[in-house]
Protein backbone atom coordinates (compact mmCIF):
# COMPACT_ATOMS: atom_id res chain seq x y z
CA UNK A 1 0.00 0.00 0.00
CA UNK A 2 2.92 2.55 0.90
CA UNK A 3 6.23 2.43 -0.69
CA UNK A 4 8.31 4.85 1.69
CA UNK A 5 6.05 4.94 5.10
CA UNK A 6 6.67 7.37 7.50
CA UNK A 7 4.42 7.31 10.46
CA UNK A 8 3.23 10.41 11.60
CA UNK A 9 2.06 10.74 15.13
CA UNK A 10 0.81 13.40 16.68
CA UNK A 11 0.99 14.34 20.05
CA UNK A 12 3.92 14.20 22.25
CA UNK A 13 2.67 12.77 25.45
CA UNK A 14 3.23 8.69 26.86
CA UNK A 15 1.38 7.15 24.45
CA UNK A 16 2.22 8.83 21.47
CA UNK A 17 6.40 8.86 22.90
CA UNK A 18 5.10 4.96 23.27
CA UNK A 19 4.68 4.18 19.31
CA UNK A 20 7.32 7.05 18.02
CA UNK A 21 10.27 4.58 20.12
CA UNK A 22 8.89 1.35 19.30
CA UNK A 23 8.30 1.86 15.71
CA UNK A 24 11.54 3.21 15.76
CA UNK A 25 12.75 0.52 17.08
CA UNK A 26 11.74 -1.60 14.70
CA UNK A 27 13.34 0.56 11.75
CA UNK A 28 10.20 2.25 10.83
CA UNK A 29 10.60 6.22 10.02
CA UNK A 30 8.62 8.21 12.59
CA UNK A 31 7.73 12.26 12.17
CA UNK A 32 6.88 13.32 15.65
CA UNK A 33 4.23 16.44 16.10
CA UNK A 34 4.65 18.30 19.12
CA UNK A 35 2.84 21.80 20.26
CA UNK A 36 6.42 22.54 22.23
CA UNK A 37 9.00 24.99 20.57
CA UNK A 38 12.95 23.81 21.63
CA UNK A 39 12.26 20.57 20.09
CA UNK A 40 14.96 18.25 20.88
CA UNK A 41 15.23 15.06 17.66
CA UNK A 42 15.41 12.25 19.96
CA UNK A 43 13.66 10.15 22.12
CA UNK A 44 14.34 8.70 25.79
CA UNK A 45 13.19 5.23 26.48
CA UNK A 46 13.14 3.07 29.47
CA UNK A 47 11.19 -0.20 28.61
CA UNK A 48 9.93 -2.80 30.47
CA UNK A 49 13.26 -4.35 31.41
CA UNK A 50 14.69 -0.95 32.65
CA UNK A 51 16.89 -0.74 29.76
CA UNK A 52 17.53 2.96 28.57
CA UNK A 53 17.48 3.76 24.76
CA UNK A 54 18.04 6.78 22.64
CA UNK A 55 16.06 7.13 19.61
CA UNK A 56 17.24 10.39 17.10
CA UNK A 57 13.85 11.00 16.00
CA UNK A 58 12.34 14.04 13.43
CA UNK A 59 10.09 16.23 15.76
CA UNK A 60 8.22 19.27 14.70
CA UNK A 61 5.33 21.27 15.17
CA UNK A 62 4.44 20.26 11.11
CA UNK A 63 3.25 17.29 10.11
CA UNK A 64 5.69 15.71 7.55
CA UNK A 65 3.98 14.61 4.30
CA UNK A 66 0.03 14.38 3.02
CA UNK A 67 -0.04 10.55 2.64
CA UNK A 68 1.49 8.40 5.24
CA UNK A 69 -0.55 7.33 8.27
CA UNK A 70 -1.50 9.68 11.29
CA UNK A 71 -1.90 8.22 14.69
CA UNK A 72 -3.80 10.19 16.34
CA UNK A 73 -2.40 9.93 20.34
CA UNK A 74 -3.61 13.57 22.13
CA UNK A 75 -6.30 13.27 24.45
CA UNK A 76 -10.15 13.47 23.42
CA UNK A 77 -10.83 17.11 24.08
CA UNK A 78 -7.60 18.15 21.59
CA UNK A 79 -7.98 15.91 18.31
CA UNK A 80 -10.72 17.59 17.05
CA UNK A 81 -8.89 20.68 17.75
CA UNK A 82 -5.68 19.05 16.70
CA UNK A 83 -6.76 17.77 13.34
CA UNK A 84 -8.50 21.09 12.80
CA UNK A 85 -5.17 22.41 13.14
CA UNK A 86 -3.37 20.48 10.47
CA UNK A 87 -6.25 20.00 8.14
CA UNK A 88 -4.09 22.33 5.74
CA UNK A 89 -2.09 19.70 5.75
CA UNK A 90 -3.79 16.19 5.58
CA UNK A 91 -5.23 14.71 2.24
CA UNK A 92 -8.12 13.37 1.97
CA UNK A 93 -6.67 9.99 0.99
CA UNK A 94 -4.55 9.74 4.73
CA UNK A 95 -5.98 7.28 7.19
CA UNK A 96 -6.27 8.94 10.70
CA UNK A 97 -5.56 6.51 13.38
CA UNK A 98 -7.70 7.77 17.02
CA UNK A 99 -5.74 6.62 20.04
CA UNK A 100 -7.54 7.77 23.09
CA UNK A 101 -10.17 7.28 26.33
CA UNK A 102 -13.65 7.76 25.79
CA UNK A 103 -15.93 8.04 22.98
CA UNK A 104 -17.30 10.05 20.47
CA UNK A 105 -14.38 11.90 19.08
CA UNK A 106 -14.38 9.73 16.01
CA UNK A 107 -18.41 10.57 14.58
CA UNK A 108 -16.63 15.09 15.45
CA UNK A 109 -13.48 13.72 13.06
CA UNK A 110 -15.49 12.04 10.56
CA UNK A 111 -17.56 15.71 10.36
CA UNK A 112 -14.42 17.22 9.87
CA UNK A 113 -12.39 15.21 7.26
CA UNK A 114 -15.85 12.87 5.52
CA UNK A 115 -13.62 11.34 3.08
CA UNK A 116 -10.84 10.22 4.99
CA UNK A 117 -10.25 6.34 6.23
CA UNK A 118 -10.99 6.56 10.51
CA UNK A 119 -9.73 4.05 12.61
CA UNK A 120 -10.22 3.34 16.12
CA UNK A 121 -7.60 2.20 18.51
CA UNK A 122 -7.81 1.68 22.27
CA UNK A 123 -5.10 0.08 23.88
CA UNK A 124 -4.15 -1.16 27.35
CA UNK A 125 -0.09 -0.59 27.24
CA UNK A 126 0.70 1.76 29.84
CA UNK A 127 3.78 4.43 29.94
CA UNK A 128 5.25 7.11 31.94
CA UNK A 129 6.34 10.71 30.68
CA UNK A 130 9.11 11.39 32.90
CA UNK A 131 9.87 14.58 31.30
CA UNK A 132 9.12 15.90 27.82
CA UNK A 133 10.20 13.42 25.08
CA UNK A 134 11.75 10.79 28.30
CA UNK A 135 8.91 7.66 28.99
CA UNK A 136 9.07 4.80 31.10
CA UNK A 137 6.69 1.92 29.73
CA UNK A 138 5.11 0.93 32.82
CA UNK A 139 3.04 -2.12 31.28
CA UNK A 140 2.50 -4.07 28.72
CA UNK A 141 -1.50 -4.83 27.03
CA UNK A 142 -3.06 -5.16 24.01
CA UNK A 143 -4.60 -2.98 21.32
CA UNK A 144 -7.05 -3.15 19.15
CA UNK A 145 -7.37 -1.39 15.77
CA UNK A 146 -10.74 -1.36 14.18
CA UNK A 147 -12.41 0.80 11.18
CA UNK A 148 -15.12 3.49 11.97
CA UNK A 149 -15.84 4.18 8.55
CA UNK A 150 -16.12 2.36 5.29
CA UNK A 151 -13.11 3.96 3.85
CA UNK A 152 -11.22 2.56 6.34
CA UNK A 153 -12.10 -1.12 6.04
CA UNK A 154 -9.19 -2.35 3.94
CA UNK A 155 -6.13 -1.16 5.74
CA UNK A 156 -5.82 -3.98 8.28
CA UNK A 157 -2.68 -4.88 6.32
CA UNK A 158 -1.20 -1.59 8.70
CA UNK A 159 -1.06 -4.00 11.67
CA UNK A 160 1.55 -6.14 10.60
CA UNK A 161 4.39 -3.40 11.38
CA UNK A 162 1.93 -2.08 14.78
CA UNK A 163 2.32 -5.42 15.87
CA UNK A 164 6.09 -6.06 15.41
CA UNK A 165 6.68 -2.20 17.12
CA UNK A 166 4.41 -2.90 20.46
CA UNK A 167 3.15 -6.78 19.71
CA UNK A 168 -0.23 -7.79 20.77
CA UNK A 169 -2.08 -5.64 18.58
CA UNK A 170 -5.39 -6.94 16.90
CA UNK A 171 -7.75 -6.05 13.67
CA UNK A 172 -10.99 -6.26 15.20
CA UNK A 173 -13.89 -5.52 13.11
CA UNK A 174 -16.03 -4.87 15.70
CA UNK A 175 -14.40 -2.44 17.22
CA UNK A 176 -17.07 -0.77 19.10
CA UNK A 177 -17.71 -3.44 21.40
CA UNK A 178 -13.84 -2.96 22.49
CA UNK A 179 -14.12 1.07 22.85
CA UNK A 180 -17.75 0.34 25.07
CA UNK A 181 -15.48 -2.11 27.19
CA UNK A 182 -12.64 0.08 27.45
CA UNK A 183 -15.39 3.42 28.57
CA UNK A 184 -16.89 0.90 31.16
CA UNK A 185 -13.28 0.45 32.85
CA UNK A 186 -12.88 4.36 32.80
CA UNK A 187 -16.16 4.81 34.06
CA UNK A 188 -15.48 2.84 37.20
CA UNK A 189 -12.12 3.77 37.66
CA UNK A 190 -11.24 6.78 36.37
CA UNK A 191 -13.82 9.83 37.99
CA UNK A 192 -13.70 8.00 41.86
CA UNK A 193 -9.64 7.69 41.35
CA UNK A 194 -9.43 11.46 40.28
CA UNK A 195 -12.20 12.65 43.12
CA UNK A 196 -10.59 10.65 45.64
CA UNK A 197 -7.25 11.25 44.44
CA UNK A 198 -6.73 7.88 45.02
CA UNK A 199 -4.42 5.08 43.40
CA UNK A 200 -6.26 2.36 41.56
CA UNK A 201 -5.37 -0.05 43.72
CA UNK A 202 -7.05 1.25 46.27
CA UNK A 203 -10.26 0.94 44.51
CA UNK A 204 -11.09 -2.47 45.47
CA UNK A 205 -11.72 -1.44 49.44
CA UNK A 206 -15.15 -2.33 49.82
CA UNK A 207 -16.56 1.26 50.10
CA UNK A 208 -15.64 2.12 46.48
CA UNK A 209 -16.62 -1.67 45.37
CA UNK A 210 -20.10 -1.08 46.22
CA UNK A 211 -20.15 2.35 44.01
CA UNK A 212 -18.57 0.44 41.18
CA UNK A 213 -21.18 -1.93 41.25
CA UNK A 214 -23.46 0.76 41.26
CA UNK A 215 -21.80 2.32 37.78
CA UNK A 216 -21.95 -0.74 36.47
CA UNK A 217 -25.64 -1.63 37.14
CA UNK A 218 -26.24 2.19 35.83
CA UNK A 219 -24.08 1.43 32.52
CA UNK A 220 -26.06 -2.17 32.19
CA UNK A 221 -29.45 -0.41 31.66
CA UNK A 222 -27.93 1.59 28.84
CA UNK A 223 -25.70 -1.57 27.26
CA UNK A 224 -28.74 -3.24 27.22
CA UNK A 225 -31.05 -0.69 25.21
CA UNK A 226 -28.46 0.05 22.78
CA UNK A 227 -28.25 -3.96 22.05
CA UNK A 228 -24.63 -4.20 23.63
CA UNK A 229 -23.83 -7.68 25.17
CA UNK A 230 -22.33 -7.24 28.04
CA UNK A 231 -22.01 -9.73 30.85
CA UNK A 232 -22.19 -7.94 34.46
CA UNK A 233 -20.21 -9.95 36.67
CA UNK A 234 -17.60 -10.39 33.93
CA UNK A 235 -17.51 -6.87 33.52
CA UNK A 236 -16.28 -6.64 37.13
CA UNK A 237 -14.64 -9.01 37.44
CA UNK A 238 -12.76 -7.40 33.94
CA UNK A 239 -12.24 -4.34 35.75
CA UNK A 240 -10.99 -5.42 38.82
CA UNK A 241 -8.46 -7.62 36.89
CA UNK A 242 -7.28 -3.55 35.85
CA UNK A 243 -8.06 -2.43 39.10
CA UNK A 244 -5.00 -5.44 40.48
CA UNK A 245 -2.77 -4.91 37.29
CA UNK A 246 -2.66 -1.20 37.55
CA UNK A 247 -3.03 -0.75 41.48
CA UNK A 248 0.37 1.53 42.18
CA UNK A 249 -0.54 3.90 39.19
CA UNK A 250 -2.66 6.92 38.69
CA UNK A 251 -5.06 7.14 36.69
CA UNK A 252 -5.18 9.48 33.64
CA UNK A 253 -8.42 11.25 34.99
CA UNK A 254 -6.56 11.22 38.80
CA UNK A 255 -3.56 12.96 37.38
CA UNK A 256 -5.03 15.26 35.13
CA UNK A 257 -7.06 16.98 38.20
CA UNK A 258 -3.57 16.96 40.11
CA UNK A 259 -2.15 18.82 37.77
CA UNK A 260 -5.21 20.85 36.87
CA UNK A 261 -5.38 19.99 33.51
CA UNK A 262 -8.71 19.23 31.27
CA UNK A 263 -10.16 15.55 31.52
CA UNK A 264 -11.78 13.04 29.17
CA UNK A 265 -14.59 13.32 31.01
CA UNK A 266 -16.52 14.64 28.54
CA UNK A 267 -16.31 11.44 26.28
CA UNK A 268 -16.07 8.82 28.76
CA UNK A 269 -19.25 9.95 31.54
CA UNK A 270 -20.32 12.39 29.74
CA UNK A 271 -20.79 10.19 26.42
CA UNK A 272 -22.65 7.56 28.31
CA UNK A 273 -24.82 10.09 30.18
CA UNK A 274 -25.88 11.31 26.40
CA UNK A 275 -26.69 7.78 25.27
CA UNK A 276 -28.87 7.74 28.16
CA UNK A 277 -30.90 11.13 28.10
CA UNK A 278 -31.73 10.20 24.35
CA UNK A 279 -33.27 6.49 25.77
CA UNK A 280 -34.65 8.26 28.88
CA UNK A 281 -32.63 6.04 31.66
CA UNK A 282 -31.98 7.59 34.94
CA UNK A 283 -27.84 6.96 35.40
CA UNK A 284 -27.79 9.03 38.66
CA UNK A 285 -24.29 7.59 39.94
CA UNK A 286 -22.81 8.52 36.68
CA UNK A 287 -24.20 11.87 36.80
CA UNK A 288 -22.99 12.77 39.94
CA UNK A 289 -19.37 12.01 39.48
CA UNK A 290 -19.41 13.69 36.06
CA UNK A 291 -20.59 17.01 38.15
CA UNK A 292 -17.99 16.16 40.80
CA UNK A 293 -15.30 16.37 37.72
CA UNK A 294 -16.72 19.07 36.27
CA UNK A 295 -16.76 21.23 39.39
CA UNK A 296 -12.95 20.18 40.29
CA UNK A 297 -12.16 21.20 36.67
CA UNK A 298 -13.22 24.74 37.32
CA UNK A 299 -11.37 24.98 40.28
O1 LIG B 1 -7.11 3.81 31.03
C1 LIG B 1 -6.83 4.03 32.18
C2 LIG B 1 -6.54 5.43 32.54
O2 LIG B 1 -5.86 5.69 33.51
O3 LIG B 1 -7.02 6.30 31.80
C3 LIG B 1 -6.88 2.93 33.20
C4 LIG B 1 -7.23 1.64 32.51
C5 LIG B 1 -7.91 3.27 34.21
C6 LIG B 1 -5.57 2.67 33.87
O4 LIG B 1 -5.24 3.59 34.84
Amino acid sequence: MYSNMTWQIIGDGAIGCLWAANLLNCGQQVHLVSRKNNIPQRINYTNLQGEEQCYPCSISQCLSDTSSPLIVCVKAPQVLQALKQYRSQISEQQVIILMHNGMGCAEQVAQLLPQNPIICATTANASLLSAPFNIVQTGLGVTYFGPFNCASRNFASLLATLNQALGNCHWCEDIEKKLWLKLLINIAINPLSAIFQISNGELSKAVFQDQIKQLIKEAMQVLKRLDLKFDEQLLLSTINGVIDATSNNYSSMNRDIFYKRPTEIEYINGYLLKKAQQLNIETPLIRKLYNEIIALESH
